[in-house]
């Protein structure tokens, strides 16, 4: 994306600017491979930099400036650089590899004290997981780690000297995109607080070595840590000959965690919002002042992600149009889901609420068949139809939207006003229609592109194009992205 953000002035003749250009969209496929599956990141790669290339020129071509670029992705996943090289690409968190890790760590860290620590919500693939179920990564800390990597300037610095030490250890999905760019190897907070091994409300973030040790992650493979606004570096030659942009152009942190970035374009106007930031996932949750580490936000499932400007997301993970995604896949091309949703809209009474955040639903596999399963389970009709199943879908996930929105507002005492969902699902009429009526308050649907609105934001900020706080980022949201209210019914 090629994102342009002014503020703007109150003389009413340079009225404030947030636009977006989508210059490049390119599929993701995970690669199954004998020992599991896995990201195509050399894939991605190059179409990365193929689109940055392309945005270069699209730029120049009306006389404007790169003044910076930032890079989001999906959390948890990680690859192994050394020497520079990345050893290890990023396994895919749907991969069954990393449940072999969660019964490791709990005998170490029992999940309640492991939630007093890194507030976050049980998911089998939370990095801290991934790490202890991941053989490459023991034998990687056997052999030594030339670099301690906690001298962010010292590291630059080598970097310049064309040096690579620093690119020594593990590195997140985003944070290794920036690393091609820049050399440079750093964790973005935002990101680096779905590891696991953040400390959860502690205004700076750091890393819990301590508790790194106790699970047997050497402290010295993780990157430091780098807050939202910061420079990462800039283009190391080769990239910057390939994009045709100066090396000067700098790589600046955003919430490099999409859901992060989505959350500060959120276009929250009343007291008492939620979110629901809807794609692939749905993230459903506020955002909070500081995280809520009791019992009960355990129990219901609820983590604390550090947000952009020292929030937190108070959040959980529902699952998301996957489900959806992955059934209009098994059938094949027949269905297209535009199709499918008018359709699905004139269902009446044929389909079942399920549980949704099943984790049976979570790898790949015949969904249709699991919805099946899960809906009969539920003692409801099974769907006989594509559009039986799609609506089941659809009022299966809004519940749990207005379900998850409930209770965010209980754990923070807030009461519930409004629910604004960004992303993908913000297109979804029936999904915004049916969560308000589930959650009894409004829907406000949009921006669609939240999360590269948001990381365009940050950037803005750290430029000096747009000045303030999230409310006034925000405020630049509101008056220039429409949305669409959906009243309950
Ligand atoms: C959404 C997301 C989400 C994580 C999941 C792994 O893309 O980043 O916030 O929980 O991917």
């Amino acid at each position: 994306m090629l994102g342009r953000a002014y503020s703007g002035d109150d003389s009413g003749e340079n009225p404030p600017v947030l636009e977006l250009d989508e210059i490049a969209r390119f599929a993701n496929e995970p690669v199954r491979r004998a020992d599991g599956l896995h990201w195509n990141v050399a894939a991605l790669r190059e179409a990365v930099l193929d689109g940055l290339a392309d945005a270069a020129a699209s730029a120049a071509r009306r006389g404007e400036r790169i003044a910076s670029i930032g890079i989001d992705a999906w959390a948890v996943d990680y690859g192994l650089l050394r020497h520079g090289e990345l050893v290890a690409g990023p396994r895919h968190y749907r991969d069954a590899r990393h449940e072999a890790g969660v019964d490791a760590v709990h005998r170490l860290v029992p999940f309640p004290e492991l939630y007093a620590r890194n507030g976050l919500q049980f998911l089998p693939f939370n990095t801290l997981y991934q790490f202890a179920a991941d053989p490459d990564l023991r034998e990687y800390a056997a052999s030594g780690i030339e670099h301690d990597g906690d001298d962010l300037d010292a590291h630059r610095s080598d970097v310049s000297d064309g040096d690579h030490r620093g690119g020594d250890g593990i590195v997140l999905v985003p944070d290794l995109f920036a690393y091609w760019l820049t050399g440079v190897r750093v964790a973005e907070e935002t990101n680096a607080s779905t590891t696991g091994l953040v400390p959860a409300g502690e205004p700076e973030p750091r890393w819990d070595a301590e508790l790194a040790e106790r699970v047997g992650v050497p402290a010295g493979i993780l990157p430091p840590i780098v807050r939202p606004g910061s420079l990462i570096g800039t283009l190391t030659p080769e990239i910057a000959t390939r994009l045709d942009l100066p090396e000067s152009t700098p790589v600046v942190a955003v919430g490099s965690h999409d859901t992060a970035s989505a959350v500060v374009a959120t276009p929250f106007a009343v007291p008492g919002s939620a979110f629901v930031s809807c794609g692939t996932w749905g993230l459903v949750g506020v955002e909070s002042p500081r995280p809520v580490l009791t019992a009960e936000a355990r129990d219901a499932g609820f983590t604390n992600e550090r947000g952009v400007d020292g929030t937190t997301r108070l959040l959980h993970n529902v699952m998301g149009l996957w489900v959806l995604n992955e059934c209009v896949r098994a059938w094949g091309e027949v269905t297209d889901l535009p199709t499918l949703l008018t359709a699905a809209a004139r269902v009446d009474t044929r389909f079942t609420v399920f549980d949704i955040d099943d984790p049976r639903l979570m790898p790949q596999g015949d969904m249709p068949a699991r919805v099946a399963q899960l809906c009969a389970e539920a003692g409801g009709a099974v769907p006989a139809t594509h559009t039986e199943f799609v609506r089941s879908i659809v009022e299966s996930l809004a519940e749990a939207f207005a379900r998850a929105a409930a209770r965010a507002s209980t754990l923070t005492g807030v009461p519930l006003g409004t629910i604004n969902l960004v992303g993908g699902g913000a297109r979804n009429a029936l999904l915004c229609q049916a969560t308000a009526d589930r959650a009894g308050v409004p829907v406000v649907a949009g921006p669609v592109e939240a999360t590269a609105l948001g990381n365009v934001l940050v950037q803005a900020r750290t430029a000096g194009a747009i000045g303030g706080i999230l409310g006034d980022l925000r405020r630049l949201v509101i008056a220039t992205q429409p949305t669409t209210r959906y009243e309950p019914r």
